[in-house]
């Protein structure tokens, strides 16, 4: 016997004395899809205009050598990534990252510009989901776009929501894998607004003629983002938390929580539950804040630890689709998007290995410290063993060997560019 499924049967040896299935959770770990966030590639930079500033309120700092430049680069990369990562996953791909050879504005995309990506994924055995791209163009110069008060403004951006939307459904006719579109909106002030009500009926309206057009739900969802500020955009954003939560339940959209959209002592993790009551279903942009919405690449931190038990203990994983969005440049980007998404999974994982149904028992009966005590020790049980068994299991590098194979990469493709 290897010396890691050694490890590993002790591990589940454990946890089965505390009426944990550790093989059952490999089965169900499988079935765990993570949307891989395309832009970590290449700085949000995308293919329509690369030589346009990044806007919307949204930033990357930092120049570590490697970026991808061109479609086939980031593929590539992102060939690499997967290939760090175990299970089958999607990409998230933006409205920017055409892949086309003829000069496409954002408001005539065509499922025909994302051909390649398509093909891509097909040959990868991956899904593909969508963001319209509301940011980036001079169309959104002055912060605006679905709420601009120029109606001419406004339609351009309409048309290109609505062009998204059959972009997503085209993902999902030729992947048979539901693309999940998502809207988020970078609109705002920065200096106090005198009136805060139309922009968001604007907006409202917006959306409403976007969503005017039914696609059925095998092949493309909706989901709607909302955010705190943005740089820029201190004072007030027309699409909040609460213009989303009330826009996206009585419209039937998935609702996005996006982790560093918040005030920084507002969890996400806590917010799971109540709108998972309410909600046709979840989006997440797993991500970290540091102090503002900085976009840091997801580390084992309490919030990740306590956003996969909550998926876990509430039974949301069906309900919820878990996406990344995280962009650091002064990292090796492959490696970026390696950590992320390995903890992203090593998260859910944590919270499958939980004696869940004991603890809502103790605590039920008001056991709290049974569940304090057992909680604690949960800390300590041999997580590592179970998950270098899946990765092995999985055909992907265990523990720091994957980061042998991302130097090695660095050295004969990245520094090469
Ligand atoms: C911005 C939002 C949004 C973007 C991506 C690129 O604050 O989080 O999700 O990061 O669309
Ligand atoms: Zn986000």
């Amino acid at each position: 016997m290897s010396n890691l499924k050694q490890q590993y049967e002790l591990a589940k040896e454990k946890y089965a004395s505390i009426g944990v299935d550790v093989d059952a959770i490999l089965e169900k770990m499988k079935q765990v899809k993570v949307s891989v966030h395309c832009w970590q590639g290449d700085d949000v930079t995308g293919f329509l205009s690369p030589d346009q500033e990044l806007t919307g309120g949204i930033s990357v700092t930092g120049d570590y050598p490697g970026a991808a430049h061109t479609p086939e680069e980031l593929r590539r990369d992102m060939e690499k990534a997967f290939s760090l990562i175990p299970g089958k996953h999607k990409v998230n791909l933006h409205a920017m990252y055409v892949d086309t050879d003829e000069k496409v504005d954002l408001n005539e995309i065509e499922p025909k510009h994302f051909e390649k990506w398509v093909a891509w994924a097909k040959e990868q055995g991956l899904g593909l989901d969508f963001n319209p791209t509301f940011f980036s163009h001079p169309n959104s110069a002055d912060g605006f776009t679905l709420s601009h008060p120029d109606t001419k403004i406004r339609e351009f951006w309409i048309e290109h929501g609505k062009r998204a939307r059959k972009v997503a459904a085209y993902f999902g006719e030729e992947l048979g894998q539901t693309a999940i579109n998502n809207f988020w909106v970078p609109d705002g002030f920065k200096d106090n607004p005198i009136d805060r009500l139309s922009p968001r009926r604007r907006l409202q309206e917006s959306l409403d003629e976007i969503f005017s057009v039914e696609y059925a739900p095998e092949l493309t969802k909706d989901a709607v983002e909302s955010k705190v500020f943005g740089i820029g955009a201190e004072a007030y954003t027309v699409g909040s938390h609460e213009f989303y939560m009330g826009y996206g339940i009585s419209r039937n959209k998935l609702v996005c929580l996006d982790a560093g959209h918040f005030h920084p002592t507002e969890k996400i993790s806590d917010k799971l539950s109540s709108l998972a009551l309410f909600s046709e279903g979840i989006l997440l942009h797993v991500s970290r804040p540091m102090r503002w919405d900085s976009d840091h690449v997801v580390i084992m931190d309490d919030e990740l630890m306590e956003i996969g038990k909550e998926l876990v203990r509430n039974d949301l994983l069906d309900k919820t689709y878990i996406g990344l969005d995280f962009f650091d440049a002064s990292i090796n980007r492959i490696a970026a998007w390696t950590i992320g998404t390995r903890n992203t999974l090593k998260a859910i994982m944590k919270g499958m290995l939980e004696p869940t149904d004991d603890l809502k028992t103790a605590e039920l009966e008001g056991n709290y410290t049974y569940r304090l005590a057992m909680t604690e020790e949960l800390k300590d049980y041999p997580f590592g063993a179970v998950w270098d068994y899946y990765c092995e299991q999985q055909g992907v590098p265990v523990g720091m060997e994957w980061f042998e194979q991302v130097k090695e990469y660095e050295q004969d493709v990245l520094l090469k560019r």
